[in-house]
């Protein structure tokens, strides 16, 4: 009911000028990681739209190598905040063809250029996407790295993870003042219990209107945002992304930028592997560098390490207790588990198949799996009985949040490959 078909029109009714939005009703712009798992499904059926749709999102980098969150590539309304909250604007020197937001989002498009590339063997392809990825992590390097080890975000959206529980920390620090905007996003009061709170809200407003007001500079935002965290998942998927740039270098014949490029994954495997692993947790943990200090919380994004092949053995036969934990609810696996857990909020409880995805992938990266396979068979059951939906409560199984949701389509044809 649910199969390959409904798949692809899902994917193609949401498809715009060369990219898909993430869902016609709550998302109707390009966004950046959500495009990623998009070409990583299309691969499998529609190899052309698959490799436009990264090589439109790329098409979207600032000059100085970010990949933003948003490409408003067209006008459309009902979503806040639009680009005229964000204002980088064409006139800006930070990009000259296509108004974005001021931030990224986890680099989840490198590794799917990756995967889009092993699926196509499009040597055209790879070469014209290559610059663009290589450019990117530099970025990240460059402008969100203080030690060339770790990377930080400056936004709880741009962890793609937006109201998990690992934020409430940092957000509590300050006090985003009197801020006054329209939300969007509640477009009835079953959502309004789905989505985040206004207290969160009135915390991502006031850290756009920051980023504006000092003109998106990286060096000022790292002195005065309130809100700088090393993401695990982001350090993660950047550990990924700097070994798909070494893979797609190697293969086109550029052995140095290899080189480089897999020492860096290296560097930031080890780093997250030696000071981001939370022993008496048992799993990794972000960190907030802005007010020092750990943020130890049992969110899914400190088992994705396990995709860049992050723990040692004896972290991993800990990180197995609390694997257990992600398990032990009728589907896996839940965003979160702790204290004030919403089975029906957002990131703080829902199954969403993203994460699965990546769950899955870095589970079996370690040898584990049984516990992949149980992560792919619970996704499939969810996708069996709901639908392409944003995301599922783990004890139900009801779709939450949007329906006919990009990612929950791609990823069931990556799934069924
Ligand atoms: C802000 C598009 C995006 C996803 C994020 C998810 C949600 C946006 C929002 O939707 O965030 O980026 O407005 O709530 O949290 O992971 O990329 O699907």
């Amino acid at each position: 009911m649910h199969g390959r078909e409904s798949a692809v029109s899902v994917l193609d009714a949401n498809r715009r000028d060369g990219y898909t939005i993430p869902s016609a009703t709550l998302y109707p712009f390009q966004w950046n990681w959500d495009s990623a798992f998009v070409a990583v499904g299309l691969a499998h059926v529609e190899p052309e739209a698959a490799k436009r749709e990264v090589r439109t999102l790329l098409d979207a980098r600032w000059e100085n190598g970010m990949v933003p969150q948003i490409a408003f590539w067209s006008d459309a309304a009902g979503y806040f905040p639009g680009p005229e909250e964000w204002r980088v604007g064409t006139d800006r020197t930070v990009h000259a063809d296509v108004e974005t937001s001021g931030i990224t989002q986890p680099p989840m498009v490198v590794p799917a250029a990756e995967y889009v590339y092993e699926v196509t063997g499009d040597e055209a392809f790879r070469d014209s996407v290559l610059p663009d990825l290589e450019a990117y992590c530099e970025w990240w390097l460059r402008e969100r790295s203080d030690d060339g080890e770790l990377v930080w975000v400056r936004h709880p959206w741009a962890t793609g993870m937006d109201d998990s529980p690992a934020w409430v920390g940092p957000l509590e620090r300050f006090d985003p003042g009197e801020v006054s905007y329209t939300r969007k996003d509640r477009k009835d009061s079953e959502l309004a219990e789905q989505r985040p709170t206004d207290w969160d809200y009135d915390r991502y407003v006031a850290l756009v209107r920051q980023g504006r007001e000092l003109g998106w500079d990286e060096a000022r935002l790292r002195e005065e945002s309130p809100f700088v965290v090393e993401d695990v998942l982001t350090n993660a998927l950047f550990v990924r992304a700097c070994e798909s740039v070494a893979a797609l270098s190697a293969d086109a014949g550029d052995e140095a930028a290899a080189e480089r490029w897999r020492a860096q994954a290296e560097t930031t495997r080890r780093a997250l592997s030696e000071r981001r692993f939370d022993d008496d947790r048992g799993l990794f943990v972000s960190y907030d560098l802005a007010a020092d200090e750990p943020l130890p919380v049992r969110s899914i994004a400190g088992l994705i390490p396990t995709l860049a092949g992050a723990p040692t053995d004896e972290q991993f036969a800990r990180m197995r207790e609390t694997l257990d934990e992600f398990l032990a609810y009728e589907y896996a696996a839940p965003s979160y588990v702790g204290p004030e857990m919403d089975y029906d909020r957002y990131w703080r409880g829902p199954v969403w198949l993203n994460t699965n995805w990546l769950l899955e992938r870095g589970l079996r990266r370690m040898g584990a799996d049984a516990e992949a396979d149980r992560v792919r068979a619970d996704s499939l059951r969810l996708l069996d009985r709901e639908g392409f939906r944003e995301y599922f409560n783990p004890e139900t199984g009801s779709g939450r949040g949007s329906g006919r949701f990009s990612w929950s389509a791609a990823l069931s044809l990556a799934w069924a490959a």
